[in-house]
């Protein structure tokens, strides 16, 4: 059976300071993320050879077909080593500003404009109850970019949605510098967001 690995991350623990702190990086990276792996590895061990041999996005995207007695393990860390994954790299050091070209136009179309856009993801994302996502997502039939928050780790692909560019706003990632202060950690949170990564995702799940 293919192992699941803590992919590289792609800067320093202190590259998005002071917006998001290294030692919350670090604890999250080394801790949580390597967590969601492992215990991912041990619920697909216990699943049959056709589910441990398809990719965990293939997995995510038909949850309903994982046997009945791991299906929420990988739903959880399943979600969880995606999403962290997609995370890392839809952050990076002097990010932020305005996304431009494809992503930007789809943006527009969905929202009205890109501060629309960033009021309504802020604005949702504040308001997610206990620990889990808000994403922005693209739609594969109605051809659209939309907002959507996720409970816990459970991954937009389980519900058909490609994620795009998410927010963790579990307390993990922002409890030591923002405490209890969701809001500030999501305004910080812009100033590292990676639209180059973004919209290179974007273009190549629409090829
Ligand atoms: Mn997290």
């Amino acid at each position: 059976m293919k192992k699941y690995e803590l992919p590289p991350l792609p800067y320093a623990y202190d590259a998005l300071e002071p917006y998001i702190d290294a030692r919350t990086m670090e604890i999250h990276y080394t801790k949580h993320h390597q967590t969601y792996t492992d215990k991912l590895n041990a619920a697909l061990e216990k699943c049959p050879s056709d589910t441990q041999n398809k990719d965990i996005v293939e997995i995510l995207s038909n949850i309903d077909q994982v046997p009945a007695d791991q299906k929420s393990a990988i739903n959880f860390n399943g979600g969880g080593f995606d999403n962290h994954r997609i995370f890392w790299n839809t952050m990076k050091q002097n990010g932020g500003g305005e996304p431009g070209g494809s992503i930007a136009d789809a943006i527009k179309t969905s929202f009205g404009s890109f501060s629309d856009f960033k009021e309504k993801f802020s604005s949702a994302t504040v308001l997610v109850q206990g620990s889990g996502w808000g994403w922005l997502v693209y739609n594969q039939s109605s051809k659209k970019v939309e907002f959507k928050t996720m409970p816990n780790q459970t991954s937009p692909r389980t519900e058909q949605l490609i994620p795009l560019l998410g927010c963790d706003v579990w307390e993990h990632a922002y409890y030591l510098k923002y405490q209890n202060k969701r809001p500030d950690y999501i305004s910080a949170w812009w100033n590292v967001v990676n639209w180059d990564h973004v919209e290179k995702g974007f273009d190549s799940i629409r090829k």
